[in-house]
């Protein structure tokens, strides 16, 4: 069976985990916290999570796991059948995976880890998320999901990288990078799917145990 390697407070982590629910795939989890550790780093050489155990062997890099997930397992797809439909749906997680949350990343030391960021971080990072949210304004339909009308691998981005971007910059700003977008209202309706329920729920549970750790 496949097994979901990492931890259920990371949102490229739960971005697979989302997909894996939506698609009914059965899989295992296995608790793995990024310490850097030799074994880690032999099961992914980035130190990163997540990563997936198969029959086949491992992966790491949490789109190119969509992608095989996509490809091995055809039911309840996640992509449009039409090349260009799929292709509109793999620029938009390119777009909030590449241009909002890797930018927003910088901000997590100091907004979520006790950390501190640079004066010259936060100023560089506020540049370029004005600019990159308001690129990203122009591709993403919130009609109701991101690509359109129908629910696609990108709401698995989505629903893990739009909340942390809205929330570090709340954080470190003052005010929410993404205020513009209705993206209160399309976390409402992907949160009445049951798999978004367990993500958050598992997510607060892990939450706690992060917590416990750094104790
Ligand atoms: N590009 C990677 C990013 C994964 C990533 O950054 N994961 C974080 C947790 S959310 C992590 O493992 N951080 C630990 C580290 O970078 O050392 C992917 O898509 O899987």
């Amino acid at each position: 069976m496949l097994k979901l390697c990492g931890f259920a407070v990371s949102n490229y982590y739960n971005k697979v985990k989302f997909a894996l629910l939506e698609k009914g795939i059965a899989f295992e989890e296995e608790v793995v916290w990024t310490d850097k550790s030799p074994e880690l780093l032999a099961r992914s050489p980035l130190g990163k999570v997540p990563f997936i155990e198969t029959e086949h062997g491992r992966m790491c890099e949490s789109q190119v796991i969509m992608e095989y997930i996509e490809s091995t397992y055809p039911q309840k797809p996640l992509m449009p059948a039409n090349p260009f439909a799929a292709a509109k749906v793999r620029e938009l997680i390119t777009f909030m995976e590449l241009h909002l949350e890797l930018v927003a990343r910088e901000l997590y030391p100091e907004a979520f880890f006790g950390g501190k960021v640079t004066d010259e971080v936060k100023a560089r990072t506020q540049k370029l998320l004005a600019r990159n949210v308001k690129a990203f304004a122009k591709l993403a339909k919130f009609s109701p999901y991101v690509a359109g009308e129908e629910f696609t691998m990108a709401d698995c981005a989505g629903l893990v990288h739009l909340p942390l971007v809205s929330m570090a910059s709340k954080i470190i700003y003052g005010e929410d990078v993404l205020a513009e977008l209705p993206v209160r209202d399309y976390m409402k309706v992907l949160g009445e799917r049951p798999s978004v329920q367990r993500v958050n729920a598992d997510r607060k549970i892990s939450q706690e145990a992060m917590k416990a750790r750094g104790k």
